[in-house]
């Protein structure tokens, strides 16, 4: 399959904005969706509705296969254990949540330490702030090299025997590095901590393997991977899981319930209190099934494609700051470029290629401490997925060229 028969797929993608074909480059925020997703939603609503788990009729016991399905589905597609240690949730910033509520409240006290990084997006930041603030501990941050990798004399330095938790991301949803999540488990275990991996970036663009990456948590959004808004999941290790109090309460998480007090459900439903998104997780089963049918291995090859073509062009143009592109780190390279058009603020950029068709972000990308960090209030940030081609490249560059011209910063 060339990479222009992906299209077909995602009739969003062939209409015109402003009068020019849409080149769509801000799958870092979210990602279109195909039409065997959207026809697994309609399928659920058209044939299979009713509140799963509750009824004891046909049409409740297939919304609950569907359901459960696609936890397996999920289990099986990051290699976890077991079903049981998938929580669905509403997005990655829930699943970080819940951890931070049921585990870090629990389990952080005066004195101790959690470590982030400084490149968190806030949803992997300020939970563990109102944490530590709650209990009396410190939050410390691991900083980066010059090039964007973290500084691994920090890490040494910073998980030390005082540290409960390691929060960190697998792929920075600004800078597009992948950090060596196994390496950083190995020096949080060995003094007793646990690691909570913010997979929101990662999921959609590399195999993951909780197991391999020896994970204790791992969070990410169904809508980042082809899958609808409104379905997120966390994984969980079985036993910190069942020793953790629920998050929320409320119907289905619950074993038994006396006017004074309640024994709760076992997993995942002690996680999952109320009404569920079933339709959202149809849709992630479906979309986990797209993704599998193209493999990861080509779609890491076709952002490599897009980076390695993209990077020097960009490069090449005086007028333009990269983050994050270095040589050195394009190994650890995933489908996104963070940059600068040198005297124009990044809205503006992102307003003129809005009107030659093109979709990139700008602003802070909820990561304003990596914006002190990198020195700058707010960036551009193009970011790729597998049905981007290179003529959207070249049609980003044409149209980058035009930013200043438009601003009368150039002649
Ligand atoms: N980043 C972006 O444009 P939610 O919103 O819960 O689905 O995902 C939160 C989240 C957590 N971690 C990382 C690394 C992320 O990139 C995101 C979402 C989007 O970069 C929206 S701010």
């Amino acid at each position: 399959m060339s990479d222009k028969n992906f299209l077909r797929d995602f009739p969003i993608l062939n209409q015109k904005m402003n009068g020019k074909p849409i080149v769509y480059l801000d799958n870092g925020a979210t990602t279109q969706k195909p039409e065997s997703v959207v026809r697994s939603i309609c399928g659920y609503y058209g044939g299979c509705n009713a509140n799963p788990h509750r009824g004891a009729y046909q049409l409740s016991v297939r919304a609950t296969d569907i359901y459960e399905s696609a936890r397996a589905r999920v289990a099986q597609f990051i290699n976890a254990p077991a079903p049981a240690s998938i929580i669905f949730t509403k997005n990655a910033t829930e699943s970080l949540n819940l951890v931070a509520y049921a585990y870090g409240l629990t389990n952080v006290g005066a004195g101790d330490s959690i470590v982030i990084t400084v490149s968190e997006h806030h949803s992997n930041l300020v939970p563990w702030q109102r944490v530590a603030q709650a209990r009396g501990a410190a939050l410390e941050y691991v900083y980066l090299n010059p090039d964007g990798t973290l500084n691994d004399a920090d890490i040494e330095r910073k998980i030390s025997a005082r540290t409960k938790i390691v929060a960190v991301t697998h792929v920075s949803n600004v800078l597009g590095l992948k950090n060596d999540i196994k390496k950083i488990a190995d020096k949080a275990h060995s003094v007793g901590a646990v690691v909570v991996v913010d997979g929101a970036q990662s999921t959609p663009h590399i195999p993951v393997d909780v197991q391999a990456l020896d994970a204790d948590f791992f969070a990410f959004s169904g809508h980042k991977m082809l899958a609808p808004m409104g379905i997120g999941v966390l994984f969980g290790r079985e036993n910190l899981l069942d020793a953790m109090p629920p998050f929320l309460a409320g119907g289905d998480m619950i074993e038994y319930v006396e006017e004074q007090s309640t024994t709760f459900a076992e997993l995942p439903q002690k996680f999952e209190a109320g009404t569920q998104n079933v339709e959202g997780a149809a849709g992630l089963h479906a979309a986990i099934d797209y993704i599998q049918a193209i493999g990861f291995e080509r779609i890491e090859a076709i952002e490599r494609r897009l980076i390695d073509y993209a990077i020097p062009k960009l490069s090449a143009l005086p007028f333009i700051e990269l983050y994050g592109c270095a040589p050195s780190v394009i190994e650890k390279k995933t489908g996104i470029i963070t940059f600068n058009v040198k005297g124009v603020h990044p809205h503006d950029v992102s307003t003129i290629l809005d009107l030659e068709g093109i979709a990139i972000r700008a602003g802070h990308h909820c990561a304003q401490p990596l914006m002190k960090f990198l020195k700058q209030n707010a960036t551009c940030r193009a970011s790729f997925y597998f049905y981007n081609t290179i003529d959207d490249v070249d049609r980003l560059i044409d149209a980058l060229k035009k930013v200043r011209k438009v601003l009368r910063l150039e002649p």
